[in-house]
């Protein structure tokens, strides 16, 4: 099983900025503890991220050749972007939505996602732990146990 992690605008400054709303971990901690897991599952891992929305759109479409599903923190993208969400659409593979915030209790915008009426499950709320979270619910999903 292969699954391809995406992280979208900005989360490259994870643990570098607004540490009392993201935490103190950066983008390399969340993902050496996500490779541990997946040693641990036995899945492959690969991590991706970009500050721009066409590229993001790239290479999903590229991995889903590859992979067999995705977990995503689309960054604020998750509130704009319906091309993201036809693309997760379009690729056809199941994906897990990530935040480390619980965007359910902060601006009124971060409450509405475009993506999560179309992901295979949605973790808020955890901090970076939900990335570990949504790696194991994706693939328990994949796995069909
Ligand atoms: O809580 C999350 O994971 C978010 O996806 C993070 C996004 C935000 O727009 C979403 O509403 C919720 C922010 C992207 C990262 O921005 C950072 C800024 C400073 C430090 C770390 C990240």
């Amino acid at each position: 099983m292969r699954i391809a992690v995406i992280d979208g605008p900005n989360l490259r400054l994870l643990g570098r900025r607004e540490p009392e709303v993201y935490g103190s971990h950066t983008l390399e901690d969340v993902r050496e503890s996500l490779d541990a897991l997946a040693a641990e599952l036995r899945v492959e891992l690969e991590t991706y991220q970009s500050n721009h929305e066409g590229e993001i759109l790239d290479f999903l479409e590229e991995a889903a050749t590859r992979v067999d599903g995705f977990l995503v923190n689309p960054g604020g993208l998750t509130h704009t972007s319906v091309v993201l969400r036809d693309a997760l659409v379009g690729v056809d593979r199941p994906f897990v939505e990530v935040h480390i915030s619980n965007t359910a209790s902060r601006e009124a915008f971060r409450a509405h996602s475009y993506l999560s009426p179309v992901a295979a499950g949605v973790v808020f709320g955890f901090g970076v732990q939900g990335y570990l979270l949504g790696l194991r619910g994706l693939v328990h999903r994949l796995s069909g146990s």
